[in-house]
């Protein structure tokens, strides 16, 4: 417990955790389960490519979403990858995109040979905004919507179905961040054209490294079987170039082992977020993003806005003082990728043209959650927090005198 601001690691006090806490959730199963399952893999000699597990995975998943196809991929980014193909969106095309949020998003579509249209988010849900979709939707040369349920937050899909069937283009989601997540009590998975999850082993379900693409178009998932690979391929449909998003066997025993879990894990880190929110509720400058009202929740990531003039210190003292106590919260996603090269040196239009995006970026933060959480964790992390407000006015003079 830190009573003076001398306390603080950052001004070289003792530091407040032994082992440092990540925001990713690195939920990890038990030994006896990821061995028995793995030791099937070695007598199997079965190891990647529409194996016997990865084929049940897409089963599992397909289940869990409701949805028709389910088709597991090496990551999402070559998710992304391959949906763009899949798609059949040409190269040179316009796709409009948020600039809040992981690079691989964006990157994805240069990959494909796409160009991103940014366009703003909602300052309350982060997410697209449908007013600068519409407006973006004016300009020459869009072929596609990627709307990104950021934090698990549901884009508004009707409304951009309804934006994207009027101009008869595509619209796709990236829901790297919104596994088990409903909208109108519906499955994220079953949205859009295709949507595409991760489950990289900071997500809250996880394969280690991995992904899905998700559809109801059996056309589509076909093409992107095709481009996977030539395994699990079900009908003979031309795809244009292979991707080799394979999804090995150790992929989907993690991930099966991780299905398993993702209720209760789910169940934990909505308990997590609870917490924070009841031990922060009286910091003035604090606002934390919650899922809809009504609708399933993964709680996958604690994030806050943090407004300096109220709370006495920016976001990012709050977070050099945290990470200096091994509390390892991130900034993500800053900067927005407008700012981020080669897009703001090539397309230099949009640098200031996302004051949302802008203002975010320079508020947002996300706090540890997941299993390497408890209750003592988090109740030692929000008086760090409290005690920086409290004493901000001196925190904010010994930093700057740092600089
Ligand atoms: N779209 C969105 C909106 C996304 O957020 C992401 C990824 C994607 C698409 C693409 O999904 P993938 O292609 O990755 O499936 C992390 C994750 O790598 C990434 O999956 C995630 N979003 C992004 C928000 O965060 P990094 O570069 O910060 O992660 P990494 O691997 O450095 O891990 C963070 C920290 O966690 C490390 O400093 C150490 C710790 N860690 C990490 C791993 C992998 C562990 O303790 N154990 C581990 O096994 O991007």
């Amino acid at each position: 417990m830190k009573r003076l601001t001398s306390d603080l690691a950052v001004f070289g006090g003792p530091v407040e955790f032994a082992d440092v806490l990540h925001v990713g959730q690195i939920n990890i199963p038990e030994k006896e389960r990821f061995e028995a399952i793995f030791s099937g893999i070695f007598s199997r000699r079965y190891y990647t490519n529409h194996g016997p597990l990865q084929q049940e995975l897409e089963v599992r998943l397909e289940d869990l979403f409701r949805v028709r196809n389910a088709i597991a991929v090496t990551n999402a980014t070559i998710g992304l990858m391959l949906a763009c193909k899949a798609l059949g969106l040409r190269e040179g095309g316009r796709v409009i995109v948020p600039a809040f949020t992981f690079a691989a998003s964006v990157q994805a579509l240069s990959w494909a040979g796409l160009m991103p249209l940014f366009c703003d988010v909602d300052p309350d849900t982060h997410v697209l905004s449908v007013e600068s979709v519409r407006a973006a939707l004016e300009e020459p040369g869009v072929c596609a919507i990627l709307g990104v349920h950021l934090w698990g937050t549901p884009c508004g899909v009707e409304e951009l179905r309804r934006l994207a069937d009027e101009r008869g283009i595509k619209v796709f989601y990236d829901a790297a961040h919104a596994i088990g997540n409903t909208i109108n009590g519906l499955s994220v998975g079953n949205f859009g054209d295709l949507e595409v999850f991760s489950f990289h082993a900071t997500k809250i379900f996880s394969s280690g490294e991995g992904g899905c693409v998700t559809t109801n178009d059996d056309e589509l998932a076909e093409r992107l079987r095709n481009l996977r690979s030539s395994y699990g391929r079900r009908m003979d449909v031309p795809v244009p170039i292979g991707g080799y998003g394979r999804f090995s066997e150790a992929q989907a025993a993690l991930g099966l082992l991780s299905l398993e879990d993702f209720a209760a894990n789910c169940e934990m880190n909505g308990r997590r977020f609870g917490r924070y929110r009841e031990r922060l509720a009286d910091v003035p400058g604090l606002r934390f993003i919650l899922p809809p009202a009504g609708e399933r929740s993964n709680s996958q990531y604690v994030v806050l806005e943090v407004d300096e003039a109220l709370f006495g210190l920016s976001r990012d003292a709050i977070v050099k003082c945290l990470q200096r106590e091994n509390i390892l919260c991130r900034r993500y996603f800053t900067p927005g990728m407008h700012r981020c090269l080669p897009y703001s040196s090539e397309l230099p239009q949009y640098v200031e043209s996302l004051p949302v995006t802008d203002f975010l970026c320079s508020r947002v933060m996300q706090l540890p959650s997941g299993q390497q959480m408890d209750d003592n964790k988090i109740d030692a992390v929000c008086d760090l927090i409290i005690f920086l407000h409290e004493n901000a006015e001196n925190i904010a003079g010994r930093l700057c005198e740092q600089q």
